[in-house]
């Protein structure tokens, strides 16, 4: 991927986003990518994945279900009533339909970047971990979840999946199944039961 490829692709997200978001998806690729040299996935994809996973976030709804209904996408029930959750799903069709990105290692990481899943790939974490750890955040426990991600990918998962559900239990907001699929698949260790 070219340097002009990069550009053309900040020009997009600042079409779409504020500076501030801007800012934290340029922060999100360059973790992606150290993360991703790290532990042996491809850097220029783990960047393109970390610039533009947030590329739908500031969507409003009516435009969000207007792309949901021109590109054939079924939000659950669940996913209606939580609108946190609609960037990661509408992102990645746009990434792959107007942009035409079609690698599974750019578009997927992309889909679940929000809740995670069951059985996720390598990059898939790298993203997911990135957007937890990057420059501009600054969470109570940003450098606990910093120093997991040094340590062990598994590990940093495992905090930053019990972060959010414990969070959005305490917020009394609904936990999406493929949420709880991500943390019970790393507690049991890939294991049935
Ligand atoms: O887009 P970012 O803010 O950079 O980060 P993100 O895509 O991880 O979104 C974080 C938000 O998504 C946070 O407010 C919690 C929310 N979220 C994550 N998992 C779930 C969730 N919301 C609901 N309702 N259910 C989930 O399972
Ligand atoms: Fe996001
Ligand atoms: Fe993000």
């Amino acid at each position: 991927m070219d340097t002009k490829t990069y550009n053309d692709y900040v020009s997009l997200l600042e079409e779409h986003l504020s500076e501030y978001r801007v800012f934290h998806s340029k922060c999100v690729a360059k973790s992606a990518k150290r993360l991703a040299e790290k532990y042996g996935c491809d850097p220029e994809k783990a960047y393109t994945a970390g610039l533009l996973h947030d590329i739908m976030k500031e969507a409003n709804e009516i435009d969000t279900f207007e792309f949901c209904e021109r590109y054939g996408i079924e939000l659950t029930p669940l996913e209606k009533c939580a609108p946190k959750l609609w960037h990661a799903i509408t992102g990645s069709v746009y990434v792959r339909s107007v942009l035409g990105i079609t690698d599974p290692e750019i578009t997927v990481p992309i889909r679940y970047h929000t809740t995670g899943r069951a059985g996720m790939a390598l990059c898939e974490k790298i993203l997911f971990i990135a957007d937890f750890i990057s420059a501009d955040r600054d969470y109570g426990d940003v450098d606990v979840m910093r120093e997991k991600a040094e340590k062990s990918l598994e590990e940093a998962m495992l905090y930053g999946l019990g972060y959010t559900i414990d969070e959005l239990a305490q917020r009394r907001r609904a936990i999406h199944p493929d949420t709880i699929a991500a943390y019970n698949d790393i507690i049991l260790g890939g294991k049935n039961g």
